[in-house]
């Protein structure tokens, strides 16, 4: 069957195109693709595991990546790196929730990364306007309902391309054709988060680079974005620094090497109509971002990579990319409510 055959979701009609455009209707002066900055307060994730467990060094970094151009700040406190062990729910809560609850001080947006409807819906109490799971409500059989109850509040919800837990991922990377399965599988999951009541204007959809995929998947998944763009829904990518990155700059260099890749990458998915990225180092990929924005509108936009977080106090810092004091206003009144019970 062709593509042309297939069509996109269903569902897709409910997706209105403004809704296409922002993160919770928060930010609307902003060029797609959003920036997601990854902050990994974990031991062991496999490029930032260990270096922002401290509270304070973690909100520092949230910090930083808003000031290098991330529209929000992926929480997670769980390691999804091949092979990697879960942790209990206490120890990932005990790890997310107050690095959450201070960047929403600073009025920072936050997405929590998990895969557990516990610390998804603890974490939307606590400020996160956006729920990031791996596994797109396959893990935790709650999940869905929670990412309902969120979205009803505006809560948006990532449900990323998975086939399994990390210790068994590898040995699941079998596609007859790597797009147009996981365009399937992504499709499933829509209709069963449709029918748990999530809606479908906060449904996000990742490929899932390097979960259950072999380095030719990763690439033929990038290649062919526009395929599983094609379903209708918003489209998240993360490339960042993962391992089939090391082919193109050596295995043996460290993993910050990788950030140039990625940043091409961003600039080319956004050129595919990406909807959002999600990097480790924003800075590189703000830059890719606003050439490649200029490459389509013939210069460079007014409110492009002028940020420079030395001259900024912290607090002037979390504002940055939020826009101006009736855009602050607005997601600070989105959060009022995101806090509140998501029932
Ligand atoms: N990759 C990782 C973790 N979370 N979330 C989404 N939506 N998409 C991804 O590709 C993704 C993710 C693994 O990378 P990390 O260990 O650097 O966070």
């Amino acid at each position: 069957m062709t593509l042309d055959a297939i069509g996109g979701h269903p569902a897709a009609d409910r997706v209105r195109v403004s809704d296409l455009d922002v993160v919770n209707a928060a930010d609307e002066q902003l060029v797609a693709p959003r920036i997601f900055g990854v902050l990994n307060v974990t031991p062991d994730s496999f490029s930032d595991g260990g270096r922002y467990l401290d509270v304070d060094a973690a909100v520092a970094h949230g910090l930083r990546l808003v000031a290098d151009g991330a529209v929000i700040v992926d929480v997670g406190g769980e390691s999804t790196r091949p092979g990697a062990e879960r942790v209990s729910a206490a120890e990932e809560r005990d790890r997310v929730l107050p690095v959450i609850r201070l960047l929403r001080a600073e009025g920072v947006r936050v997405s929590i990364d998990t895969l557990r409807a516990s610390t998804a819906e603890a974490s939307v109490e606590a400020g996160a306007s956006v729920i990031n799971d791996v596994s797109g409500g396959l893990a935790d059989p709650d999940m869905a309902s929670v990412a309902a109850r969120a979205g009803a509040l505006g809560v948006d919800f990532v449900a990323m391309h998975w086939r399994g837990h990390s210790t068994e991922m590898d040995r699941l990377a079998t596609y007859a054709d790597v797009v147009l399965d996981v365009r399937r599988e992504l499709g499933t999951r829509v209709d069963d988060l449709i029918a748990h009541g999530v809606p479908a204007e906060r449904i996000i959809l990742d490929p899932g680079l390097g979960f259950a995929k072999t380095a030719e998947h990763n690439w033929q998944l990038l290649g062919r974005l526009a395929e599983l763009q094609s379903l209708g829904f918003r489209m998240l990518v993360g490339a960042s620094r993962k391992r089939f990155l090391g082919a193109v700059v050596g295995a043996d260099v460290p993993v910050e090497d990788r950030d140039l890749p990625t940043a091409v990458i961003s600039a080319l998915s956004a050129q595919a109509g990406a909807w959002g990225v999600r990097v480790h180092d924003v800075r590189s990929t703000r830059v890719a971002l606003d050439v490649a924005a200029a490459w389509r509108s013939g210069s460079v936009r007014r409110d492009g990579p002028q940020v420079d977080g030395a001259d900024l106090s912290e607090s002037e810092i979390g504002a940055t990319r939020i826009g101006s004091d009736e855009d602050r206003e607005s997601l600070g009144s989105l959060n009022d409510v995101s806090r509140g019970e998501p029932r």
